[in-house]
């Protein structure tokens, strides 16, 4: 099939791909294959070889959104900017991708390393497990691909070929619907619980809130910054208590660093707030939320000293070294990473695509109420983000919210 049209691949065309790729599998080797993709979008193939223990990843891309069908075509191109996201990625972030054994632009495939050791994270937050290098993978890995994509790292030119290469207009379609447009009035995307249905209208009728969403959007959509991530939840992210890997840049494009900050974020608290929903006593509540609190601050704490390292190590233009310059940018992330999570929260609560957190409460009553604090949590941070000057602020203002203690910020 390499160098054919596409073709969207079955258990057995994958099996039949991955014995031609070369130096993955022993010759003759019986594999088995199983269609492991859960996600929105696309066909992920896991192919052992029990006999040689190897094994690989086939992620393929549909000409279509897997989550709603046919009726929403989808960019094949959504597969090479993936492939090619994920190759800087391992440069810039060796160790905290998955590695890449070949790209295939016809197939709108990539196949790449087995990460079933790990776990997605937001299903291990939901199972309350810790995950002790969390915070500093995710810095680090924030701040050296947002800071060697940026015009802090590359020449003008090298910044513009970048830029091009990663024009990704229909996947950004997506979100400026889904994150900063649907949400704020009654789309025919969306979805609800109808027990919030009272608060949704409300925002629906928040003039005040569609403005700074509005700018929100405009940044997303105009602030060429750096490479993004581009939908950096936690259902992008694979853990052990080891090892972190970020996986699925297939939203991938030029855009403010704030945004990917702030998708961690949102769901770092869209977590915290469904706590109470999720079985368990008290202090086991208490407990979790509180470790999600100090991870959600140790990881942007790490990514600011980390970005502001690499900016003293590699900063050349005279003008971004001029004494301030660095604080400013540091401040518009914070504040920007604020805002876009608001919009992230309320976005799947209100829209198409919700997240187990929320959607694995079966009780709808008690699903309401943790929806209720997520809608409350996301507008502040969109409304107050300006009065945020340190991720203690917004630690304070979601946790203060989330445990229904009203602060002024
Ligand atoms: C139709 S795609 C819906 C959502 O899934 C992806 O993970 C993105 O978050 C997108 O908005
Ligand atoms: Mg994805």
């Amino acid at each position: 099939m390499m160098g054919e049209a596409y073709q969207a691949l079955n258990e057995q065309t994958a099996v039949d791909y991955a014995r031609r790729l070369e130096g993955v599998f022993p010759e003759g080797a019986v594999l088995e294959n199983r269609e492991i993709g859960d996600g929105n979008l696309n066909l992920v193939f896991h192919i052992v070889d029990p006999a040689s223990g190897r094994s690989v990843i086939i992620k393929q891309a549909l000409p279509y959104a897997r989550v709603v069908g046919e009726s929403w075509p989808l960019t094949l191109d959504r597969a090479r900017i993936e492939g090619d996201a994920l190759q800087l990625h391992n440069q810039w972030a060796p160790g905290l991708v998955p590695k890449v054994f070949a790209s295939d632009k016809e197939q709108a495939l990539t196949v790449m390393e087995d990460l079933s050791d790990h776990i997605i994270l937001r299903k291990g937050m939901i199972g309350r497990t810790r995950y002790p290098r969390l915070a500093e993978d995710m810095a680090v890995f924030l701040a050296r691909t947002l800071f060697f994509s940026s015009e802090y790292a590359l020449t003008p030119a090298e910044k513009k070929a970048r830029v091009r290469q990663f024009i990704n207009p229909e996947m950004c379609d997506i979100t400026e619907k889904l994150v900063f447009t649907d949400p704020y009035y009654d789309a025919e995307t969306n979805s609800f619980n109808p027990l919030i249905r009272e608060e949704v209208e409300s925002i629906w009728k928040n003039e005040g809130l569609k403005r700074e969403v509005a700018q929100l959007k405009e940044s997303f959509m105009g602030r060429a910054q750096a490479l993004l991530h581009g939908d950096l939840h936690t259902g992008s992210i694979m853990v052990t208590a080891e090892s972190t890997k970020v996986i699925d840049p297939e939203f991938a494009f030029y855009g403010p660093m704030g945004f990917d900050v702030g998708a961690l974020w949102a769901n770092f608290f869209l977590s915290y707030v469904s706590q109470e929903g999720h079985p368990g006593d008290a202090e086991e509540i208490r407990s979790y939320r509180e470790w999600i609190r100090e991870t959600a601050e140790a990881m942007w704490t790490g990514f600011e000293s980390r970005f502001r390292t690499l900016w003293q190590e590699h900063v050349t233009d005279p003008m971004w070294t001029a004494p301030g310059f660095l604080d400013d940018v540091m401040h518009q992330v914070l504040q920007d990473a604020a805002g876009f999570a608001g919009c992230k929260m309320m976005r799947r609560v209100i829209g198409l695509a919700p997240v187990a957190d929320l959607e694995s409460i079966e009780d709808a009553a008690e699903r309401a109420k943790a929806e209720k604090l997520a809608l409350e949590v996301g507008k502040a941070l969109v409304l107050r983000r300006r009065n945020l000057h340190s991720a203690e602020d917004v630690l304070r203002l979601v946790c203060s919210i989330a445990s229904k203690q009203e602060v002024q910020a």
